[in-house]
């Protein structure tokens, strides 16, 4: 059957388009992290719509699953395969043209494997922005960040990746087309269907295109690291921010000790832009417009002095300062992967509720694994934490081991805290087959068989990306 199948592919796409030879299958069957790695029947690269759907067709058909791929920049092993050897992985990186672009109604047509990059640079182009920025801009594609429903560091005022979307057209799991790739602001013509498949994360079937927004651009940029005494000031500090500067306020990340300390380790020519700072917290502030927006950004800072929440801050006097800054808070993942064994958390809390979650977690996590680093990062404007954990420094190299053996208890006393707050286990990243699990056990009942409904209704072979989502 599989040898059937495999013709029935070569034929569809051409054979240089069905790897199959383990060196060309290689990059796409491991995830970013190196953690996670499977087996692939075969890897395809189908270059349109229509090719995507005889693919498709010919796996449904054939009872093969499939696990849709667009840049294999996510973080939690969605788009790489089991280790079966039995599913195909279909790649979207040929499909990367850009269809249409329309200023005036502000809409850009892209196929998925458009990397996110280039979408930006087609809009400033035509002179608009498309906002959205992730540190993985550079490879992951708008099919992925659809399929994620990413976040990143521009969500703070222009949402997540599923408010930036119009219309998709998606390849459904027995092989139809529906199109829906309309630019419309007002369509009340039933259930959004575009929004069923933002965030499936490849379960319910293959986005081919979307339609996104576009907005009018800010070149104009204040940008500042601000050291603050620790994540209660940071918050306050926000309020202050969006007093005085109102829509302006473009992006609120906040980075701990243990994480700026990896990124100046690891990240060639990085510098601390505090050396004096004894602080163990630092916000990334930036204000966005198209007229001069260093007053709003000093007078919120002047006030949070007086206040005492504010102990340091270090403004950019050019792009190349702020690049450098932005590269300080954008190295984190490269820089605690260089560390080997990581263990990620990506959470949401109740902004209200923050600081007093991390100082009650704190003593937890140390008590379950002394020296354990807490390395906390993330878009903290959002409420959104990337609570990572590194290994304790310990003589003889054996940290790691230490993290991995104490992950479960570490993960569960996080998760049954986030849980206890009604925050979130996974803000942005999804849930792969790294937190499927987890996820369907602090949901309700209800909410499993809704989701279950809908998968089953939309899948009902179980083909589209099984063991991710859904556990
Ligand atoms: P993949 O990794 O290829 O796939 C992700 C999931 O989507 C998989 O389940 C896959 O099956 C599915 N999928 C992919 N394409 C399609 C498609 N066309 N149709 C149906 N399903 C599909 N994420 C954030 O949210 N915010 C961040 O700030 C952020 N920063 C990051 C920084 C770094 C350094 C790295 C490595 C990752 C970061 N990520 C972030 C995670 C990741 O980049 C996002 O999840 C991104 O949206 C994934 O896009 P991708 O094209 O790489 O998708
Ligand atoms: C970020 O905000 C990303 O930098 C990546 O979401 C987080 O690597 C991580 O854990
Ligand atoms: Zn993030």
């Amino acid at each position: 059957m599989s040898d059937d199948l495999l013709q029935r592919l070569r034929e569809a796409l051409g054979t240089q388009h069905v790897l199959t030879d383990e060196s060309d299958v290689a990059a796409y069957i491991v995830d970013w992290t190196g953690a996670h790695s499977g087996r692939a029947l075969a890897v395809v690269r189908p270059g349109s719509t229509e090719e995507v759907a005889d693919v498709v067709a010919a796996c449904h058909r054939a009872g093969v699953a499939i696990v849709p791929q667009g840049g294999n920049t996510g973080l939690v092993a969605g788009g790489v395969p089991d280790g079966s050897g039995n599913q195909v992985v279909l790649s979207l990186g040929r499909m990367r043209a850009i269809r249409d672009i329309d200023p005036v109604a502000g809409t850009i047509t892209v196929e998925a494997g458009v990397v996110l990059a280039d979408v930006q640079a087609a809009a400033a182009a035509a002179g608009r922005l498309f906002p959205m920025s992730l540190g993985s801009e550079g490879s992951c594609t708008i099919g992925g960040n659809l399929s994620t429903n990413a976040g990143g560091t521009a969500v703070l005022r222009y949402g997540m990746t599923r408010e930036l979307a119009l219309g998709l057209e998606v390849v459904l799991p027995d092989g139809r087309v529906w199109d829906g790739l309309r630019g419309l602001r007002k369509d009340n013509t039933g259930y959004s269907l575009k929004d069923v498949f933002i965030g499936a994360e490849g379960t319910l079937g293959v986005i081919t295109a979307a339609v996104m927004r576009l907005f009018p651009p800010t070149p104009v940029r204040a940008t500042a690291w601000v050291s603050v005494p620790d994540t209660a000031s940071a918050v306050t500090l926000l309020g202050l921010v969006q007093a005085h500067a109102g829509a302006h306020l473009a992006t609120y990340e906040i980075v701990n000790r243990a994480a700026l300390d990896l990124v100046l380790t690891h990240l060639p020519g990085a510098r601390d832009p505090a050396p004096g700072a004894t602080s163990d917290w630092a916000v990334l502030v930036e204000l966005a417009g198209t007229s001069d927006l260093d007053a709003p950004l000093e007078a919120a800072l002047g006030e949070a002095v007086e206040q005492g929440l504010v102990e340091d801050a270090a403004f950019a006097g050019s792009s190349a300062q702020r690049s450098t800054l932005w590269a300080l808070r954008e190295g984190i993942s490269e820089a605690q992967k260089v560390e080997g064994a990581t263990l990620k958390h990506d959470v949401t809390l109740p902004i209200a509720d923050l600081a007093l979650w991390t100082d009650r977690i704190t003593p937890i996590l140390e008590s379950i694994l002394p020296g354990v680093r807490l390395v906390t990062y993330g878009h903290v404007g959002d409420g959104n934490l990337h609570f990572n954990l590194s290994p304790p420094v310990v003589d003889g190299g054996n940290g790691g081991d230490a993290l991995l053996a104490a992950a479960g208890e570490l993960t569960s006393a996080i998760y049954d805290s986030v849980a206890a707050a009604r925050g979130s286990i996974s803000a942005e990243h999804g849930l792969g087959s790294t937190k499927a699990a987890a996820a369907a056990s602090y949901k309700s009942q209800v909410e499993v068989d809704l989701m279950r409904a809908i998968k089953d209704a939309l899948d009902p072979q179980g083909l589209m990306n099984p063991g991710t989502l859904l556990a």
